[in-house]
């Protein structure tokens, strides 16, 4: 189990706004721009820096180094100088004695604006040409001569929405002076370099001088991947330049109005299938609404085309992704980072050609498992046949037709609510997908008392990576988990971290920490080996902090051990090394081995439809997942549940809107529905498939953040389906997310 959950129920876990307040702290607040797109004419700061209590109000021409905070593209200020390209901009940092001030202040700055024309939508962006990067495209086989061979061709068009992360704890850093003019945050992001890297680049000053601390985030799911970055850069200027700690929490408000969601993205496919349902041919275009600047649009897009064909073998594929610039907030990294996208458009694509043929999706998705000896379309083998085993053990421990009969039977007596039943398979590649990232780093103290403090680049942010990390420490020493400590995550004790992200943290940050431990371990060993006299053929091993010769306990425990060693002046600190092996991408071919393994499972879900008020519930989700060897079976579970509900929301509840002129209209809770307990599925089972291993990943564990929101997507097709049963012969076209209001207008129009 997460320890950390105790403290959260006590209260008594800290986060950013929790810290205890230096003395002279200085408030920040963020004025940012009213309008999505315009020339700023002028502004006039005078009323608010007359008002007591202002200490200053900070603006580009301010910056001492580059107002440059573009991580993948150099395309995004820091603090807008003459034009701003989305509501939430930031324009200027107010100082002020409290945050009160601050707040008064922001609405006394008087600025005037030459309005520009405004696109939000990605289409229309796509026609003007505002792209973020050029289209790049994706293909195997050979995609115009396939459509002859199909029996069955459908073409459609789908979309899906944006996401809010809505994380419990909003953005925010607080920054201090250190000597000689370096600076030191607190900050809550999932990327601790990203942020050094910035705020040296900002103030001017080498990375040495930036120390970025993180305790633990009170959520992130992506959006504190790129855009913690700019709070915590904010927060290091103000500071650098008045000479006070600066601290900058975004209230709610102000955090949904200025940073990034899911990206939106609307797509064209056309898919092919012979007679005996295999999927010959798959051509699908992406349109991502990016915003207003890149930040990690291209890498999200990019995943999008690895998952363009989710978990299925297709031998001739096209696959085309477009960035398209609008005057929004840039979207951003969001649990799956374009995968879920990806995957939602073929499973539309399979739900129509089945509609076409009055078949169910499920006939052609089986079919098209991608199995051992396939290859997915951008070149990796597949990893083994675990799409198709966690499909058949679905089947047989769920009783599919079971299932199926119980559905007819309870639509053949309703006629206003009809149950409808859909199977999503999933399959997610495990890998930052630019290879570089694919690294990490440990540093592990043993100290004379035998505990044990442990350092990684990993963040804590709910989903139990200090525990399983922990875990990893002490089974490979053999030593009692309480004697371990992990610390916060620091980027002067682990350098040049990658982001907590994909997926990997565990992975990444857990081989390091096995790396680390195990050359302690040898030490230590090797110091006993010597004390005793042995030789080679003698063995030696930690058990339960018993040192054990030739399988006989000796008089060595942990303590006596490590005390020892000490004395004789033995090494009891390792920094160790893990880069994940055998993996690269070739972007001249679009072809390599990018990940360095694929997370598989199953899920059926059944919903049933009120036809007569267009409310739906969700009856069950019932899924096989293969979680290799888990090392935490309560995180583990805990992530799959929390990922499928945050997919339901995504695909049912959660509607991300703007208006036409660029303005978050969905700006509160009451506007943006997230799932509660009513909205989640009345059961969710989740089975973990037995025996699986994973070579790749600490003591044979697999990722686990991720995979399980795609399940959500599952959802979608089940109230569809439910829908269908009520008006055959219906064509619906129901962009994502399917809200009740939705699902009513569809059924009566
Ligand atoms: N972040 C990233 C990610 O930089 N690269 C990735 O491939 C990725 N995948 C999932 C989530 N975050
Ligand atoms: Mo991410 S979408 O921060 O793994």
């Amino acid at each position: 189990m997460n320890s950390d959950v105790i403290k959260h129920v006590r209260g008594e876990s800290l986060f950013v706004n929790d810290f205890p307040i230096l003395e002279g702290t200085v408030f920040a607040k963020i004025f940012s721009s009213s309008i999505a797109h315009g020339k700023i004419i002028s502004i006039n700061f005078e009323k608010a820096l007359q008002l007591p209590g202002i200490i200053s109000i900070i603006t580009a021409k301010d910056i001492p180094g580059e107002n440059q905070i573009g991580g993948i593209i150099q395309d995004e200020s820091l603090l807008a100088e003459n034009e701003v390209n989305f509501i939430g901009e930031p324009i200027a940092l107010i100082l002020a004695k409290t945050s009160e001030i601050a707040n008064k202040a922001s609405k006394l700055i008087e600025i005037e604006y030459k309005e520009l024309e405004a696109v939000v939508d990605p289409r229309k962006a796509f026609e003007k040409n505002l792209l973020i990067m050029p289209p790049k495209t994706f293909e195997s086989g050979k995609i115009d001569e396939a459509w002859a061979a199909c029996e069955t061709i459908i073409e459609g068009k789908v979309e899906s929405g944006g996401q809010e992360h809505l994380y419990l704890e909003t953005q925010g850093a607080i920054a201090s002076l250190t000597e000689d003019g370096g600076i030191k945050l607190i900050s809550s992001t999932q990327s601790p370099t990203a942020v050094q890297r910035t705020a040296a680049r900002i103030l001017n000053i080498p990375m040495n001088k930036v120390e970025v601390d993180v305790l633990r985030l009170g959520g992130a799911f992506g959006g504190k991947e790129d855009q913690a970055t700019h709070w915590a850069v904010l927060a290091a200027l103000g500071a650098h330049i008045i000479k006070k700690p600066v601290k900058l929490i975004l209230s709610r408000i102000d955090d949904l109005f200025m940073t990034g969601k899911r990206h939106p993205y609307s797509s064209d496919y056309k898919i092919g299938l012979s007679s005996d349902l295999k999927i010959l041919a798959y051509e699908v275009t992406y349109y991502q609404n990016a915003g207003a600047v890149a930040d990690l649009s291209p890498a999200i897009l990019e995943r999008t085309l690895f998952h363009a064909t989710n978990a299925y073998y297709i031998p001739n594929v096209k696959a085309t992704a477009i960035s398209c610039r609008t005057n929004l907030p840039p979207n951003t990294a969001f649990r799956g980072f374009g995968g879920p996208q990806g995957k939602f458009v073929i499973e539309a694509a399979i739900h129509k050609a089945a509609e076409s043929l009055t078949i169910t999706a499920s006939e052609i998705q089986k079919k098209n498992l991608i199995t051992e000896n396939d290859s997915f379309y951008y070149g990796q083998k597949a990893d083994d046949s675990k799409a198709v085993i966690c499909w058949k053990k679905a089947e047989e421990k769920y009783q599919i037709n079971k299932l199926k009969k119980e559905i007819a039977d309870f639509n053949k007596e309703n006629h206003l609510l009809k149950k409808g039943f859909s199977v999503m398979p999933i399959c997610f590649g495990i890998s930052f997908t630019s290879s570089f990232l694919n690294q990490a780093s440990a540093l592990i103290h043993i100290y004379t008392d035998g505990s044990i403090g442990v350092s990684t680049a990993a963040v804590e942010m709910g989903q139990g990576v200090n525990e399983k990390i922990k875990s990893i420490v002490a089974k490979t020493f053999s030593v009692n988990i309480n004697r371990i400590k992990i610390e916060p995550t620091n980027t002067t004790r682990i350098a040049n971290t990658s982001a907590t992200a994909a997926s990997s943290g565990a992975d990444l940050n857990g081989n390091a920490a096995i790396n680390a431990s195990k050359n302690i371990l040898k030490r230590l060993l090797d110091f006993v080996r010597n004390e005793l006299g042995l030789t080679k053929n003698d063995s030696i091993e930690l058990k339960e902090e018993v040192v054990y010769v030739n399988n006989r306990k000796t008089e060595f425990d942990w303590e006596m051990l490590v005390g020892k060693a000490y004395f004789n002046r033995i090494n009891l600190s390792s920094h160790a090394f893990y880069s994940t092996p055998e993996i690269y991408f070739d972007r001249n071919i679009n072809k390599g081995n990018p990940f360095a393994y694929h997370v598989y499972g199953t899920a059926f879900t059944c919903a049933t439809v009120d036809c007569l008020r267009g409310t739906y519930e969700i009856d069950y989700v019932k899924i096989i997942h293969d979680f290799g060897k888990s090392i935490d079976y309560k995180i583990d579970l805990g992530q799959a549940e929390g990922g499928l509900v945050q997919g339901i929301g995504w695909m049912t509840l959660e509607e991300v809107r703007y208006s036409d002129s660029g303005k978050l209209l969905s700006n509160s809770l009451s506007t943006y529905k997230i799932p509660d307990i009513y909205s989640a599925p009345k059961i969710i089972e989740v089975d973990f498939l037995s025996d699986s291993e994973n070579r790749f990943g600490p003591l044979k564990s697999k990722a686990i953040g991720e995979p399980p929101l795609m399940y959500g997507i599952g959802v979608y097709f089940a109230i569809l389906n439910a829908m269908k049963d009520f008006r055959p012969g219906k064509n619906f076209n129901i962009s994502a997310p399917i809200t009740p209001e939705k699902v009513l207008m569809s059924l009566y129009n």
